[in-house]
């Protein structure tokens, strides 16, 4: 049943998504912004409260760095949320200009792999179940380092954090294609990704962050590869026109959202196996309200392709029935879900309009009003 299945979707929201942030050129200061992890946990709780399909909230590590984890845990738990991928963050100390585990300093390396040792320990005191690893390693010049050799490095490093995880934990291995690397990156694409988990074993799958490809790339191809090979660990869901633009998921292709969701839906990877994450940036809009509107827009995605009749689509593609089988998937994308979901909402004790709702809560009144001193959270310690 379609309404049960919506009812069950979960989407993760990112704890840096609540901070400020801003582009290579301007980091942009909103107010009301958070100050510290607690504060992040309880703006990633108000998305959850308005559209009830957002129970956990992804950390970041040093830049949601505490002296006591298993606190931050309870303060999620006591606002309904649980915690969810612990991504480790290689990347923003000096040491790591030339990469972090691929690095040709073995002390570089050791430090890098100490830090995602680290992370795995924060996974045991929250109660997290996903390491997320993202590397910014790569170089920029041809001759810079041996290629090879830093696959061999990330190897390395990846079997001992592989290794280390208990049981029901799991890596999810991130890949772009460039940036901030420009020349090689060492996790550029979900071949490489998929080859070290493979490699590594069932502790370890890919995550697709749906802006780290080049244009023209298809995604769904991609989502229906990894989840017939068991590998789909799980999405960074986000839009882009250009590059990497993390905007608003589902706001600049929510046709490609749809198609994804489908592969989604007809692998058999719409379960808790898959996890939908959000990876995004509010640069011009407000937080909060950015967050619910993306939340909102993948699961409009995701009643669409429930929607799709795939015994309609089956047969149509069955007696090569080009037309009508496009026509089938058109039907679904074409839609209009919205009403749909108001009601499951109305069933789950959320409100119809998730939007509205939150703007008349006077959420953002108070946390503009309340939030004053200190420093605001950015992407930093
Ligand atoms: C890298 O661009 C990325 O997508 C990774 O998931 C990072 O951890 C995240 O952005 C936040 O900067
Ligand atoms: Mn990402």
């Amino acid at each position: 049943m379609i309404r049960d299945d919506l009812r069950k979707q979960r989407i993760e929201t990112p704890s840096w998504a609540y901070g400020n942030s801003g582009t290579r050129f301007k980091v942009f200061a909103q107010p009301g912004v958070p100050r510290d992890p607690y504060e992040k946990v309880a703006d990633a709780a108000q998305v959850h409260r308005f559209t009830g399909i957002a129970p956990t909230v992804a950390l970041h590590i040093p830049w949601d760095r505490v002296p006591d984890y298993g606190h931050l845990a309870s303060h999620a738990r006591e606002l309904g949320l649980g915690i969810g991928a612990i991504n480790a963050n290689v990347f923003q100390d000096d040491d790591y200009k030339l990469g972090s585990v691929t690095n040709p300093d073995p002390v570089v390396r050791r430090k890098a792999v100490h830090h995602l040792l680290e992370c795995a320990d924060i996974m045991d005191a929250t109660g997290s179940d996903t390491l997320k690893l993202w590397f910014a390693d790569g170089t920029n010049y041809p001759g810079q380092d041996d290629i090879r050799a830093r696959q061999d490095r990330l190897a390395e490093a990846l079997g001992i954090v592989h290794e280390r995880l208990g049981d029901g934990q799991r890596l999810l291995l991130e890949y772009k294609l460039f940036e901030p690397a420009f020349y090689v990156t060492d996790v550029p694409d979900w071949g490489t990704a998929y080859a070290h988990c493979v490699k590594l074993g069932p502790k370890a799958q890919v995550v697709v962050d749906t802006g780290h490809h080049a244009p023209g790339t298809n995604i769904e191809f991609i989502v229906a590869f990894l989840l017939r090979e068991g590998k789909l660990g799980g999405f960074d869901f986000n839009s882009r026109f250009y590059a990497d633009d993390d905007l608003m998921a589902g706001s600049a292709d929510p046709f490609q959202l749809f198609r994804i969701m489908f592969e989604v839906v007809r692998g058999g990877g719409y379960t808790d196996e898959v996890a939908f994450m959000l990876d995004q940036c509010h640069n011009v809009e407000p937080k909060i309200a950015g967050q619910i509107r993306s939340v909102m827009n993948v699961q409009e995605a995701t009643a669409k392709a429930l929607l799709v009749d795939r015994v309609a689509l089956a047969a149509a593609q069955g007696e090569g029935d080009v037309l009508e089988a496009n026509a089938v998937l058109m039907d679904a994308y074409a839609t209009d879900v919205r009403p749909l979901l108001a009601s499951v909402r109305t069933e789950m004790g959320v409100d119809p309009d998730p939007m509205a709702a939150y703007a008349k809560s006077g959420y953002f009144a108070k946390i503009c009003a309340d939030r004053v001193g200190g420093a605001q959270a950015g992407w930093g310690p």
